[in-house]
């Protein structure tokens, strides 16, 4: 028996300051995140309408179309591109008969595919309890002031949803504790890493090509051709030349680090603190676009603001536009127009990376000189 993915149909809202064009391209990358969560989108509409609706977000008319042709595609679930509350995603299932998926818990589950390591798996954990602590509401209103249960239920008269939300936040306060630890070990390894090396983080918009430039600049990462393959951070050494005076090789810390988007949940990207304490502490950032996205501007907007977020708005950084090969000659001196400063660079072909190691060499301080005793100090 062939198993085929779970089919799922697109929403996205226009709003009337929206262009047409770029609703078409976010629903291009919700597409992309619902095959990176193992679904298959069948189609896709966007809903025009000048204010949101308190009900469903979208007009009751406008979901209970989009339900029928999705239900004619077999699909089971609606994603919607656009942040719903909990009773929104709950009257679109009890309107359509759909499972009703936000942008927020469609990146949450595939973060939740994704989550390896202990660190991962405790940040991601702790970002889907943050996300449903406000969503419990009205989830349990069939049992609410029941009482007289045994075990976890409170004081008498304590509810269902209270009881729920009490363990939630138990649960968050767990979780907060075992990061914080986790994030000491991290930092006890960092200072303890070999040579006190400069670190260098690369970081960017999701599927841009900061695991293929790791590769380059160090020989190892594994770049996939996903939304957010790379959930964990890594570090490796990258060598990056010989010191001129001293013939000594000069090296760096490059560390790879998960990817950034449009709306990416505010609980994820506080949730990933610890992980991202990597891009903290560096001394430099590598920020990596994919030159060739025709939505190349919005992302680096996305980064600059998320990085702003997590309090590296001042680290020195490099733009590094890649897969600069998918452009023509003619967009790529357009580019360089647009990005004087950045270095065009294609991981396949390594081209442009020089030039990165270059910048590197020029920023990060040189191993220290022997030092020559001065006249005093031999006499
Ligand atoms: N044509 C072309 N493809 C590239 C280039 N760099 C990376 N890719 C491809 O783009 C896809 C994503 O590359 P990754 O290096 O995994 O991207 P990433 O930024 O690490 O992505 P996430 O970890 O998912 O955030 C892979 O299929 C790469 O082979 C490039 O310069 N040119
Ligand atoms: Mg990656």
């Amino acid at each position: 028996m062939t198993e085929h993915p779970t089919r799922c149909f697109l929403l996205a809202h226009q709003g009337s300051r929206d262009r047409a064009d770029q609703v078409e391209d976010h629903l291009a990358e919700l597409a992309e995140l619902a095959r990176a969560c193992g679904m298959e989108p069948m189609g896709q509409h966007h809903l025009r309408r000048p204010t949101i609706d308190s009900r469903c977000f979208y007009g009751t008319g406008q979901v209970e179309a989009a339900a029928e042709e999705a239900r004619r595609m077999e699909a089971e679930y609606l994603i919607c591109d656009d942040e719903l509350s909990g009773s929104q995603v709950r009257n679109i299932e009890k309107i359509t008969g759909l499972h009703c998926l936000d942008r927020t818990g469609l990146i949450l589950a595939i973060f939740e595919q994704r989550a390896k390591t202990r660190e991962a798996k405790a940040q991601v954990e702790l970002a889907r309890f943050e996300y449903e602590l406000p969503r419990l509401k009205g989830a349990w209103t069939h049992l609410e002031r029941q009482v007289g249960g045994v075990g976890i239920r409170g004081g008498a008269g304590e509810t269902q949803i209270e009881v729920d939300r009490r363990m939630t936040r138990v649960r968050i306060g767990q979780l907060k504790k075992e990061l914080l630890h986790l994030e000491r070990v991290r930092e006890t390894q960092r200072q303890g890493r070999l040579l006190n090396l400069p670190r260098v983080a690369l970081v960017g918009y999701t599927n841009a090509g900061k695991t293929s430039l790791l590769k380059v600049l160090t020989g190892e990462g594994e770049p996939v051709d996903m939304l957010f393959a790379t959930l964990d951070t890594t570090t490796r050494r990258a060598w990056l030349g010989q010191d001129d005076e001293t013939g000594m090789p000069r090296q760096a810390l490059i560390s790879d680090t998960v990817g950034f988007i449009r709306k990416l949940p505010h609980q994820l990207v506080a949730a990933f603190r610890s992980t991202l304490g990597e891009v903290r502490t560096a001394e430099a950032l590598l920020v990596v676009a994919d030159a060739a996205s025709p939505e190349l501007e919005d992302h680096l907007k996305v980064v600059g603001a998320t990085l702003r977020e997590i309090g590296c708005g001042d680290h020195p950084r490099l733009l590094v536009l890649n897969q600069v090969d998918r452009l023509t000659r003619p967009q790529r001196l357009d580019m360089k127009r647009l990005h004087p400063e950045a270095v065009q660079t294609c991981a396949l072909t390594k081209r442009g990376v020089e030039e990165i190691r270059e910048w590197l060499l020029e920023l990060i301080p040189g191993p220290p000189r022997p030092r020559e005793p001065e006249a005093w100090e031999l006499g």
